[in-house]
């Protein structure tokens, strides 16, 4: 794979793209270089055959304390209006793959808002969320308001983006932001995330594009629109050769070999 500067790529089992931020000396702060690397790297392991999940981490002390607080302390108003300063930083959350988030340590702001990106987020005992930014004189710009309401309330939500307090791993596990907090050990939470990319990838990929696409359409629309084009997809789904083959193997009583068709 690519050499990055700022981002390790690898696959480390079959079916798995593994993405590690890279910038340990600014404990993986998000500068503007980084995040075309990272939108790179993503796209790449998208496109790629050979991949069926994608995880995304970063070191054991930050997952990614924030946007880069040096590269935007002196920007003007002009200046990120005129060139869309972190729009393209959205990008992530556009993959058709599924991404999941291992966090261990900092994940702040900018960090906290990319692991919201993530379809699944998994967190070490370590894991420090939070959004920071009202303490630097600006809100979050990276959907900390937008998502976070949606996977925790708004009470919670306020609270945190106005106080800009840190929360725990176990908080973020008891409001449901992270599907669950791993075992204590180094490593232990992107070893986890890896084993359940690989159990995601040994699935049938249409069916696992679907499957995000329904859930992540909950977002946007009503819930008669939402139902109606959950019925679409499964209904489309029955043009597909992994549906006679999954339901013939289950009648069968024997694995399918999915051909991803
Ligand atoms: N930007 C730039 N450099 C940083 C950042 C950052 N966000 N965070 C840490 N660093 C650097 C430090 O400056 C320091 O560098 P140096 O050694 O050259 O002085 C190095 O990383 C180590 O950090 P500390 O010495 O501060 O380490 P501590 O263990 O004492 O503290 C903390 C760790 C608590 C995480 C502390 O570094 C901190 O508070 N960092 C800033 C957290 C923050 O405010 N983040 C929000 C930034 S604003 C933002 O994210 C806007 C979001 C925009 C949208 C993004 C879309 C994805």
């Amino acid at each position: 794979t690519k050499e990055y500067e700022y981002l390790i790529v690898s696959k480390p089992v079959k079916g798995v793209g593994l993405i590690t931020l890279n910038r340990p000396k600014a404990l993986n702060a998000l500068s503007s270089p980084l995040f075309i690397e990272l939108n790179q790297a993503a796209a790449e392991l998208d496109a790629d055959h050979d991949v069926g999940a994608l995880v995304l981490t970063g070191g054991e002390r930050a997952f990614a304390a924030g946007a880069d607080i040096k590269e935007m302390k002196d920007k003007t108003f002009a200046e990120v209006y005129q060139t869309r300063f972190l729009e393209n930083w959205g990008h992530l959350a556009k993959l058709r793959k599924p991404i999941i988030a291992a966090v261990s340590g900092y994940a702040l702001g900018g960090g906290c808002e990319l692991a919201l990106m993530c379809d699944i987020i998994l967190a070490s005992p370590t894991a420090i969320f939070g959004q920071p930014e009202i303490n630097l004189g600006v809100i979050p710009g990276g959907g900390g308001t937008q998502r976070l309401i949606r996977a925790i309330g708004k009470s919670r939500t306020m609270e945190l983006v106005l106080t800009g307090r840190n929360f725990s791993a176990a908080e973020a596990e008891t409001w449901g932001l992270v599907s669950c907090v791993v075992g204590e050990g180094e490593g232990e939470v992107v070893k986890e995330a890896v084993k359940m990319a690989s159990r995601i990838a040994s699935k049938g990929r249409l069916a696992v594009q679907a499957g995000k696409e329904a859930v992540n359409a909950a977002y946007e629309l009503t819930l008669t629109e939402g139902l109606g084009f959950e019925r679409q997809l499964f209904h489309g789904l029955f043009a597909t050769k992994d549906q006679k083959e999954g339901m013939s193997a289950f009648a069968e009583k024997r694995k399918p070999t999915w051909t991803h068709s």
